[in-house]
């Protein structure tokens, strides 16, 4: 039996959220498995990333939970469940999806004008368009409110002067959402990356997240129009809006990398022989898969909840935090475990677990660190802030 079977969680979808998952595991059996350990190994060239985008924009996957603009406009549930299997074939390929969708796309569809909206989204749905979305920056990571990256008016025009880091997409990005201080407080722009002054430099000799490209971003005094500004986001409260759209995803997606490592475990189990028995036949082994089925499950039913929190309109930010924070945190645990089952067989990425464990080690730093969602969980529960 598959370990999400137990407690038959397909009762808990209707039949758009099943037919969602089921497009989306298809697309990751013909267009992920086969290719990922290449991917990974060889860390994936930009054509391979834009021609998967492109894939998945004709899928509906690209901002699949916004309204209009090409995008499909699907429950949160089902955008959950897209993530869940994506990552289930890799967490960078959904990483692409959540940043191009959730990110760069949901910032401009939530706070851009409508000349904005009209210029990039339908093509960022599409996947002709790429989008990346410039928070972090060196120094500041955790604690985006003391970035350095600065917009100073010039006229009528912006002027930006600065440097960001660790940004998914950066460099095959057609656009980029840059959030930058400026005398009114934190703003976001929407900068074409072909802008004189703006580069890329993607970020080598990485050992998680390999199937997916990563990069700094330098912004060199970009000079943008005054109409590049994402009007309706004054704040960090801008930014991090955009990052509960995210985390909810991962919430979903890390249990696909997790059950992605179940899956195989438990068929690895029953074909290794070890002192003469099958593996799936030792106490050992099957006190580890319950424990991990255990967690799955349940991690599961707590996605369900937020997903339907959200599509109810009910979703606290604090609620993500508990999501992406348990979701991760075990997602990782499980991965780790499964390792140890397959021996050494486990360290090579004939195998998907240790290349899951590798990206999750990611997936537990960005999008707020563990820690800093244990922070946001502990404000919450005892009004005291212990952030600095
Ligand atoms: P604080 O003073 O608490 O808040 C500032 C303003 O923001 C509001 N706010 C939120 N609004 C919406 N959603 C949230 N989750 C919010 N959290 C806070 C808050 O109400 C306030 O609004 P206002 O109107 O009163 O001004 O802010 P703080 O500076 O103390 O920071 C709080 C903290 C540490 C939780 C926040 O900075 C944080 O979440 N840090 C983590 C940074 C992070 O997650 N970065 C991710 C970068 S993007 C990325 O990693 C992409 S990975 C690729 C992929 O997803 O695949
Ligand atoms: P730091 O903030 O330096 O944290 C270091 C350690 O200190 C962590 O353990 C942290 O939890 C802990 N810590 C920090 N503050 C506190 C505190 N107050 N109390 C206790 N402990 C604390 N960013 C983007 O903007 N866009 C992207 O597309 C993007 N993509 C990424 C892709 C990858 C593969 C990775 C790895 C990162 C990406 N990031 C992106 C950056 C990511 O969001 C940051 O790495 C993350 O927010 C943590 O910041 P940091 O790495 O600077 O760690």
């Amino acid at each position: 039996m598959a370990p999400l079977q137990l407690l038959v969680i397909d009762h808990l979808l209707d039949d758009d959220e099943l037919a969602i998952q089921d497009t989306v595991r298809r697309f990751v059996d013909d267009r992920v498995r086969p290719n990922v350990a290449d991917w990974y190994e060889d860390e994936p060239a930009p054509e391979t990333m834009r021609d998967l985008a492109r894939e998945a924009g004709k899928l509906g996957l690209l901002g699949m939970h916004l309204q209009g603009y090409g995008c499909a406009g699907t429950n949160a549930v089902a955008y959950g469940l897209a993530c869940m299997e994506l990552e289930a074939g890799d967490s960078g390929v959904r990483s692409l999806v959540s940043v191009q969708g959730s990110l760069a796309m949901f910032a401009i569809w939530r706070f851009g004008s409508e000349e904005q909206k009209q210029r990039w989204l339908p093509g960022m749905a599409e996947g002709e368009l790429i989008g990346c979305f410039g928070l972090t920056e060196p120094d500041f990571g955790s604690n985006p409110a003391g970035m350095r990256t600065y917009a100073r008016r010039d006229g009528t025009d912006w002027v930006l002067n600065g440097t960001k880091m660790w940004i998914t997409n950066g460099s095959i990005a057609d656009v980029a959402v840059v959030w930058a201080q400026t005398d009114e407080g934190v703003r976001g722009f929407v900068v074409p990356t072909d802008t004189p002054g703006f580069s890329a430099p993607a970020i080598g000799k990485k050992l998680s997240l390999r199937a997916s490209i990563t990069s700094e971003l330098v912004l060199d005094g970009v000079r943008l129009p005054a109409d590049a500004v994402l009007a309706d986001a004054t704040g960090l409260r801008g930014p991090l809006s955009c990052l509960n759209e995210a985390r909810f995803g991962i919430t979903f997606g890390a249990l696909g990398a997790a059950r992605d490592c179940l899956d195989t475990t438990l068929a690895y189990t029953g074909s290794r022989e070890v002192f003469d028995r099958p593996l799936s036949s030792f106490q050992l082994t099957q006190s580890k898969l319950a424990d991990m089925t255990l967690e799955l499950q349940k991690g599961f039913l707590l996605a369900m909840h937020l997903g339907r929190l959200k599509d109810d309109g009910r979703l606290d930010p604090r609620q993500v935090s508990l999501g992406k924070l348990n979701n991760v945190r075990e997602a990782l645990t499980i991965a780790r475990e499964c390792r140890t089952i397959l021996g050494a067989s486990g360290i090579t990425l004939e195998y998907p677990v240790l290349r899951h464990a590798n990206n999750l080690e990611s997936v537990l730093t960005y999008e707020g660190t563990s820690e800093i969602h244990q922070l946001v969980i502990g404000q919450s529960l005892t009004g005291e802030s212990a952030f600095s």
